[in-house]
Formats: structure tokens, C-alpha cells, sequence
């Protein structure tokens, strides 16, 4: 058989923004991905990989809406007309834009504007953060679009340490599953939850929709969307009252007992009833079953982080964990933030100490605004977006794309594919995949480090962002050797390779067809209050935060209610088509996304399922293809998130209805789930 049609498989890891970061084995004929699967590199992940990078991977990679070529706009902003230039062109156009901006403002007049499209360490932030760093451009905090009010949850509680990895799951007799969507979002969590099912364990899910894993659920809780503090705050109360707290735990590790529970005995009964939705009984049940388990594992996913009371929801959840002493044993714990075991050296890969004293920093959630802002000193003049599809996902979208259509904003445009925010680019440049590059992979969900090397050359005339950068850093005159740092050399900065868990392999030398396992020191599974411990100032799990109270006014969780001045409740998140955005562009995404409504708001707004309906409030329309389901909270709308501009006959997604100045009570975050809005059949 002739060398160039001969089917070969080759090892990958997943990079997209999902918590699962599986092992891959990617067929390839000649220069070609012809099909993705699972490989059994990752013991967490297994051979099992979700339908969409199945399905859509080899279209995202070689289909349509591939960018190959470096392109320069020709036509009118936002109208999407471009024609190709060579590579040196567009970085002569990149470099013109920038200085202009800098001669006339200065270096903080440029603004990335990138968030997390690959999470590979090189990808996802190394050289460009080194260019950026250097150049003395504004900074951009990313956290508060997504994780950093439940890092932040995480950590004011037990510090940078790692959280239990999800395996440990198997050895509870209850799993809590808090604002997560399992089977969409964290698909392997299912298979240890099947697993630990043969051994009889209860799950209970805390959710607004009734989700798949909510369907086998042995209590399953339809909470009202934002409301988790005040039912983790009364279960706190309830805990107390039957004498279900482990006071010799509580004694040992934890700081702020008693302001704590000061604020939680303010919650009981007619709180839950009255704001969450649910009944007394619904309360004293989740409190039996907690206070009767013997190692209770609590997962939370982002759901809860989306409303206002985001951060106080997930601070008091887990603070459960603490209140009822479930530490300490393989199985008791809170699953989150496995990934902070492994050895990242983040500062030696991206060097912020490059930043020029006193540059300032933008939370990325007002970045529309921002550019918007007549008033800044330095006002921003050129912008380069990257890892980001900020139009789909932003709030406010029609704020942001008014942004975006400033004409004497300077905009240099990178991804793997045409976007709907590349569109408004000056200059585009066509970025590679990652089958066509080498990267090393922490996870956000798990506690495996892995390596990937190109299984296919780049398409087109594409190349991997630690190139575009690196020859943008020599055409800014970066004559520093850090400019030119090859990827191998990138690769062991982003790790501590001399650690024992790296077993002598270097980062950029990670066997591909190994995953290294982040333990707890001497090799066993790490386990909070046993073998790690917590990193907080106090060095105690901290039921009062010092820090939070001093920068949020929030030491403690509590509820902060939310005007709402519309009869439903909008909430959008993970779609199974989808990471994000991503793939937004392929064959499966094609046509109108779906809106879920309760049959009692259907039947109020005579609307039936397959009806083509119109969701709106003051800030924009979108349509949207009705599915009549009692899997919905009464008052809630469901609509997946990451659609792109063209499934909407409004040309706007749901994220023209988000708002952008409701925020998280706790760093500032998004409020995706804070949107309240009208439904009725489109005319
Ligand atoms: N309505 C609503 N909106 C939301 C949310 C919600 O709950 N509801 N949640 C949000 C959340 S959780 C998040 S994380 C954000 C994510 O928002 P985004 O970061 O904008 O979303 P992604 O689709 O993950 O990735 C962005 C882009 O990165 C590109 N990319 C991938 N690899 C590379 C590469 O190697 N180089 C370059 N240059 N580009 C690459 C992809 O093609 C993609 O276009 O969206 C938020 N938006
Ligand atoms: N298929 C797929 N997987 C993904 C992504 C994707 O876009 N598609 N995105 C990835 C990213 S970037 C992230 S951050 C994660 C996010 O994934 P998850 O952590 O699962 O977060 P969401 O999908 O926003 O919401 C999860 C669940 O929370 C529920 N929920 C919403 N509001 C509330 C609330 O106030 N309280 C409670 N208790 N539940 C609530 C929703 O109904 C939903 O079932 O998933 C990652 N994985
Ligand atoms: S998106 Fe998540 S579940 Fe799907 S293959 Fe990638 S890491 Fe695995
Ligand atoms: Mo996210």
C-alpha cells in the first residue's frame, strides 16, 4: 500500500477547556485526521472520549472553516472580507498597528484579549505572555469570565492545595454532584460514579434540571438557580442542631467556627422554602443522608459560580465537608482543584517579572466597556485576540461587538478556524491545531501531567502560537534569548522537572505513551488533612476568610439577593455539541440551538415544543427552538451555551441578554445565570 494513504494511529491528549484532558489515539492518513478516539494512556479517562471531539475534531481541523493563510481585511469591519499576505506582511501589520498605538499612548494603549481555547501549558500561555509581558501591555485578569470564583471558593478554604481527584470518588458511600453536569462537562466522573454504585453508594444532585445523573439519583435537589448558599448555610444549621457536626475535627483544623455559623444560623426552614424553592423535608433528607455517611465526597462544578451568590454557594457547600470532619480518609473530601499537585513553574514559562512597575490591569468581564471608554488614560488602542472567542461568550455581546466595531481600534486576529470575533480583525493570523504541534498538559480535573507531539504537519500555512509569537518578539526587536526559546525548551519551563513524580523524565520529555501521576509525597493518593495539608495563612481549613473579607466584604458566605425584573430565569451552560464556542462552526452546531421550558411557562405563553420562540429583555433578542420538558425548574429557562452569531435570526446568542454588570460577590465574575428575560412565539 502506497506510504501516503497507509492509516496510521498516533497518540494525542485532549486540549480543550474541559476538566477531563483525555488520552487520545488520532488516526491519521497522510497528512490527514480521519478519526479520533480514546486511548488507555490516561487510567482516569480510559479510552473514553466524549461524541463531540469524535465528531467534530477532523472537521475543526480540516473542514471550511479552517484558517490557512495569513489574511489582511479588505472590506468594511465585521463584514469578514479578507485576502491573503505572507507570514511577513501580517506581522509587519501586527507591528505597525501596535507601534502606532504605542508612539501616540504608550505601551498600555495594547491589550491582549485571550482566555483559555487550548489548555496546554504552550498554548495556552508562554510565549505570548513573555512578548506581552515585555512589550508593557495592559494586563488582563481572566479569571472572573470562568473558574476563578470557584478557585477562589477553593482556596480562601484549604489554600493552593491540591483537592481530592476524582477516582478517590469509588471508596465514598456518598457523592454530592453540586452545580456540575456530569455527563456533559465531567463525562469520567460518571464512570466512577457507576463504579462505586456497584458498591451501594448514595448520590444526591443539587441542580436547577433534572440532568441525567440527577434522573439516577438516589435525592435529587431542583434548586432555584443562585440560591446554594442559603441551603448549604441551613443544612450548616440543621448539621448543628442534631449534633452532626465533628467537633474534635473542627476543633483540630479549621479557623472562623463561630463567625461562621453565626451567619448559618440565620438560615433554616423559610429560608430554603421561600428562596431556593425547595421543602423542609427536601432539607432534613440531604441532612440524614450527609450525617449517616461515613465518607461523604462533594463535587461542584461551575454551575453555582454563575450568579451572584456564586461565591458564598460554593464556599459554604464545602464547607460542609470541613463542618462534618469528611477529611482525612481516601473518599471524604471536596473534588475540586486535583490539578494544583502538580509541580507547575507558571512564573519561568510566562515571566510576568518582564511587567514594567505599575502597569495596570483589566478584569477581562469589562473589556467592552473598556474599549468603549473615552476617558482612559491610556485609552486602548490595539488589541490582539487569541485562545478566545469573546463575541460567543462574552456578556452583553451587542456592548462588545459595538466595541469591536471601533474604527480606529487596531485589531490583529488568532485562531485555528474563522470565528464570529475574528471577523472584525485587521489581521489574521492562522494559528495550528494542536495535532500539529508539541505541548505538555496539566488538567484542571484530574491529577495526571502528559505530553503531545504533532500528529500531523501544520495545515496550510499555519503555525503554533509559540511561533507566531516568538516572530513577533523578534519583530519587536526582543532580542533577549527567552525570545527564542524553542518548544522543547518551553516545555521544561512549565514544569518542575526535577520533581520525583517526573520520575527523571524532563516535561518536554513525558513519554507519550505515559501519563505521570501527581501523588502526595511518598507516592500514595493525595487525601486533605492526612498527607496534604491545607495552605492558607492559618495553615487551617478557613471556614473565615481574612482575605475575602478584606477585598470582598465577604468572610464569611451569605445571601445576596438579585432584583429580578422578569418572569424567568435564563441559565445556559454546557452544551454536548460544544466546548464553549469551540466547534460552534461545525456541522453538528448547524441551525437553531434550543431553549427547555417548563410545560406549566409553556402552556402559559401557548408555546409547544418545536415552536420557534423568541427569548428577550432590554438588552437584545435571540430565537430559539422550544423544547417543552418538566427536566426544568418552573420559572427557569435552558439554553446551551457557546452558539455562534448565525443560529439566531436576531444575529445575536443568548449572551446578548447576559448581563455584564451583575457580579459575583467574590472576584468580580461573570454572572451568566443572573439573566432574566421574556419568552413568546416569534412572529
Ligand atoms: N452564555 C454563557 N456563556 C459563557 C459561559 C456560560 O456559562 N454561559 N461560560 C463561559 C466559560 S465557562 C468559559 S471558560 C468561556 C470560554 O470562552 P472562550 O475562551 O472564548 O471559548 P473557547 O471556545 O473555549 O475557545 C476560544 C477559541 O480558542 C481557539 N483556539 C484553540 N486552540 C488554539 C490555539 O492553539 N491557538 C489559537 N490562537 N487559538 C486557539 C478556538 O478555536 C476558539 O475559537 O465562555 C464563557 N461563556
Ligand atoms: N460538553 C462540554 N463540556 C464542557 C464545556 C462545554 O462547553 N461543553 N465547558 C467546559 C468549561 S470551560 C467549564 S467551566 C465546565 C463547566 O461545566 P459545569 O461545571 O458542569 O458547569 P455548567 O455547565 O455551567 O453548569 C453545570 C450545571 O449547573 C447547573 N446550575 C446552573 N445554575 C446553578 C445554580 O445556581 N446552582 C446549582 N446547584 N446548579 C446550577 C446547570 O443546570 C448545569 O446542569 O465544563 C467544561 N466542559
Ligand atoms: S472535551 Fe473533555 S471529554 Fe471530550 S475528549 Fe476532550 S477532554 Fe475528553
Ligand atoms: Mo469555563
Amino acid at each position: 500500500m502506497n506510504e501516503a494513504v497507509r492509516e496510521l494511529v498516533k497518540p494525542s491528549v485532549c486540549p480543550l477547556d474541559c476538566p477531563d484532558t483525555c488520552s487520545l489515539s488520532v488516526s491519521v492518513q497522510g497528512d490527514r485526521i480521519t478519526a479520533i478516539r480514546g486511548s488507555k494512556v490516561n487510567p482516569f479517562t480510559d479510552g473514553v472520549i466524549c461524541n463531540k471531539v469524535a465528531r467534530s475534531y477532523p472537521e475543526f481541523v480540516h473542514g471550511a472553516g479552517r484558517l490557512m493563510h495569513p489574511m489582511k481585511r479588505v472590506g468594511p469591519r465585521g463584514k469578514g472580507q479578507f485576502e491573503p499576505v505572507s507570514w511577513d506582511a501580517a506581522l509587519d501589520l501586527v507591528h505597525e498597528g501596535f507601534s502606532r498605538a504605542i508612539a501616540q499612548y504608550g505601551p498600555q494603549s495594547v491589550m491582549p484579549f485571550n482566555y483559555a481555547g487550548p489548555h496546554g501549558e504552550l498554548a495556552g500561555g508562554s510565549m505570548d505572555r513573555r512578548f506581552f509581558h515585555k512589550l508593557g501591555a495592559t494586563l488582563l485578569n481572566r479569571g472572573p469570565l470562568c473558574g476563578a470564583v470557584r478557585g477562589t471558593a477553593y482556596t480562601s478554604l484549604y489554600g493552593s492545595s491540591p483537592g481530592m481527584p476524582p477516582e478517590q470518588a469509588r471508596q465514598s458511600d456518598l457523592v454530592v454532584i453540586w452545580g456540575n453536569n456530569v455527563t456533559v462537562s465531567n463525562l469520567h466522573l460518571m464512570r466512577v460514579l457507576k463504579d462505586a454504585g456497584k458498591r451501594g453508594v448514595r448520590v444526591v444532585v443539587i441542580d436547577p434540571k433534572r440532568t441525567k445523573i440527577a434522573e439516577r439519583a438516589d435525592l435529587f435537589i431542583q434548586i432555584r438557580p443562585g440560591s446554594d448558599v442559603v441551603f448549604a448555610m441551613a443544612a450548616a444549621a440543621e448539621l448543628e442542631r442534631r449534633g452532626a457536626l465533628d467537633r474534635a475535627f473542627i476543633e483540630e483544623w479549621t479557623v472562623g467556627f463561630d463567625a461562621f455559623m453565626d451567619e448559618a444560623r440565620r438560615y433554616g426552614v423559610k429560608q430554603v422554602e421561600d428562596i431556593c424553592g425547595l421543602s423542609a423535608d427536601t432539607l432534613m433528607e440531604f441532612v440524614e443522608l450527609y450525617a449517616g455517611a461515613e465518607n461523604v465526597a462533594a463535587s461542584f462544578g461551575n454551575g453555582i459560580e454563575r450568579g451572584r451568590s456564586g461565591g458564598s454557594g460554593l464556599r459554604a457547600g464545602m464547607a460542609l465537608q470541613a463542618l462534618t470532619g469528611n477529611h482525612g480518609r481516601p473518599g471524604a473530601g471536596v473534588i475540586a482543584k486535583p490539578g494544583l499537585s502538580a509541580p507547575k513553574t507558571t512564573e519561568r514559562l510566562q515571566r510576568p517579572d518582564l511587567v514594567p512597575d505599575g502597569t495596570r490591569t483589566f478584569n477581562i468581564v469589562d473589556v467592552a466597556h473598556k474599549l468603549l471608554d473615552k476617558t482612559l488614560d491610556p485609552p486602548v488602542m490595539a488589541t490582539m485576540i487569541y485562545n478566545h472567542n469573546p463575541v460567543c461568550t462574552h456578556p452583553d455581546q451587542k456592548t462588545l461587538i459595538k466595541a469591536l466595531r471601533r474604527e480606529d481600534l487596531f485589531i490583529a486576529g488568532c485562531d485555528v478556524v474563522m470565528t464570529d470575533s475574528l471577523a472584525f480583525a485587521d489581521v489574521i493570523l492562522p494559528a495550528a491545531s494542536h495535532f500539529e504541534f508539541d505541548d505538555v498538559y496539566g488538567a484542571y480535573g484530574q491529577n495526571y501531567v502528559q505530553r503531545a507531539a504533532p500528529v500531523i504537519p501544520c495545515v496550510g500555512e499555519s503555525l503554533p502560537n509559540t511561533e507566531i509569537f516568538r516572530r513577533l518578539a523578534a519583530r519587536f526587536g526582543f532580542d533577549d534569548p527567552i525570545f527564542k526559546d524553542d518548544d522543547a525548551a518551553l516545555m521544561d519551563a512549565a514544569f518542575d522537572g526535577s520533581d520525583e513524580r517526573f520520575q527523571g523524565f524532563s516535561p518536554g520529555g513525558v513519554p507519550l505513551e505515559r501519563a505521570l501521576v501527581m501523588t502526595a509525597k511518598g507516592g500514595s493518593e493525595p487525601v486533605m488533612c492526612k498527607n496534604v495539608f491545607p495552605a492558607t495563612p492559618s495553615g487551617r481549613i478557613e471556614l473565615y476568610s481574612e482575605d475575602l473579607e478584606e477585598r470582598f466584604g465577604y468572610g464569611v458566605p451569605r445571601f445576596e439577593p438579585v432584583k429580578r425584573d422578569r418572569p424567568l430565569i435564563l441559565i445556559s451552560p454546557s452544551s454536548d455539541k460544544r466546548t464553549n464556542a469551540t466547534f460552534g462552526g461545525c456541522a453538528e452546531s448547524d441551525g437553531m440551538e434550543v431553549v427547555e421550558i417548563h410545560p406549566d411557562n409553556a402552556a402559559e405563553r401557548g408555546l409547544t415544543s418545536g415552536d420557534q420562540a423568541t427569548v428577550s429583555n432590554e438588552r437584545g433578542k435571540v430565537t430559539l427552538k422550544v423544547v417543552v420538558s418538566d427536566a426544568v425548574l418552573p420559572g427557569v429557562l435552558y439554553s446551551p451555551k457557546g452558539t455562534w452569531l448565525k443560529t439566531s435570526a436576531t444575529g445575536n446568542t443568548v449572551n446578548a441578554l447576559i448581563p455584564s454588570h451583575i457580579r459575583t460577590d467574590i472576584e468580580d465574575g461573570a454572572c451568566y445565570n443572573e439573566t432574566f428575560v421574556d419568552i413568546e412565539r416569534s412572529a
